[in-house]
């Protein structure tokens, strides 16, 4: 395919509504002086939401490493040699004491994660256990698993998933050059038939890759002209893991990352926008600009994936700092 002159790719089902944002004008909002872009973001956050009121998020991995998508980015493909092993299914009672333990510490959702490119009849019998299980505590559910047919995504419904996460992670026309044994069009499908199924979507993606900015915005439009745009738009800044072909990657500049927060909450301003992967690496400051330009709602717990994320007291500590508390669900 020829992803040159590609600005927006369409859903397959043609949106009633023509797309909301074009790439100059994200693009646009990149370029914004840094206080107006701010300003905007901080105007639109306080339109919809509770300011200082943070999503909890824990993540856990219920099936690690050796998955057969060679994702540039990540550490458990089994093309890249990171030193992640290639681990079973964890069971159903280990999955919902760590939801448990989450649960106490004060977060509100357990994201369950899956090194797959999709998952097999058999690893969708104990996911649906996992997430009835996991709701059952009283927590918001869910769960990123790969690819999704008809009947896997009905399946997740029924036990009562409340969102599906599935990453878009970068702009169409950088896509071939992070992972090529999918496409985008396999990204957006499954995406539709979560919609479709009446989920919540979670979809996101990763900064700091060597994206241009163009690209980094039409990661955006792609995003925000999903009709409706996701419920939750986690943006990752990339862990560089050792034995990923990204391990090199040059940082993106912290001010840029904070430019991308307060895009992605201009643009889809009823989104909770999580400020995701990476914060281990970032100072308090410029976690407290990515709340000002809009990011509510965090990662809390140790571990990410299979990578650290800043630990609970240190996240509570930096919370009482800026004033902010946990958001609470209403179930
Ligand atoms: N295998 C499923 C999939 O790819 O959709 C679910 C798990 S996958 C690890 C979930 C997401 O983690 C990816 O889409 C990507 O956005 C993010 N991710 C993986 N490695 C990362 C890294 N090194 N830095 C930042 N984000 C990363
Ligand atoms: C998302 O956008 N980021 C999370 C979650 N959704 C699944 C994953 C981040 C993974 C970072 C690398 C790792 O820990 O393996
Ligand atoms: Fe597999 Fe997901 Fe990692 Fe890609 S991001 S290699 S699909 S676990």
């Amino acid at each position: 395919m020829n992803t040159q002159t590609i600005e927006f790719i369409r859903p397959a089902k043609k949106a009633a509504t023509p797309p909301r944002w074009s790439v100059a004008e994200v693009e646009a909002l990149f370029k914004l002086p840094f206080s107006d872009l701010m300003y905007r973001a901080q105007q639109v956050l306080r339109e919809h939401f509770d300011p200082n009121a943070v999503q909890l998020s824990t993540l856990l991995s219920i099936k690690t490493g050796g998955c057969s998508e060679d994702c540039g980015y990540c550490p458990q493909s089994a093309f890249n040699s990171t030193g992640v092993e290639d681990r079973k299914m964890l069971e159903v009672n280990a999955v919902v004491e760590a939801a448990r333990a989450a649960q106490q510490k004060g977060a509100g959702r357990f994201c369950m994660g899956a090194a797959w490119r999709e998952p097999s009849d058999e690893d969708m019998a104990s996911v649906v256990e996992m997430v009835k299980a996991v709701r059952g505590l009283g927590m918001e559910t869910c769960a990123t698993l790969g690819m999704l047919t008809d009947e896997q995504t009905e399946q997740l419904r029924a036990a009562g998933l409340d969102y599906y996460n599935h990453n878009l992670d970068t702009a169409p026309e950088f896509y071939g050059s992070i992972i090529s044994t999918r496409d985008y069009r396999d990204r957006l499908d499954t995406l539709e038939r979560v919609r479709k199924a009446g989920m919540n979507i979670c979809s996101g993606g990763i900064v700091g890759m060597g994206e241009s900015l163009a690209q980094r915005a039409g990661l955006i439009v792609q995003l925000a002209n999903m009709n409706p745009y996701p419920e939750s738009v986690p943006i990752n800044n990339l862990v560089k893991v050792e034995g990923t072909p990204l391990a090199q990657a040059e940082d993106i500049d912290p001010l840029d990352f904070v430019r991308t927060i307060a895009v992605a909450r201009i643009t889809m301003p009823e989104a909770r926008v999580r400020l995701s992967a990476g914060r281990q690496q970032m100072s308090d400051a410029v976690q407290a600009l990515c709340f000002l330009a809009g990011a509510n709602s965090i990662f809390y717990g140790e571990q990410l994936l299979t990578t650290g994320n800043p630990d609970v007291e240190k996240d509570r500590a930096l919370l009482d700092k800026l004033g902010m508390y946990p958001f609470a669900e209403k179930m």
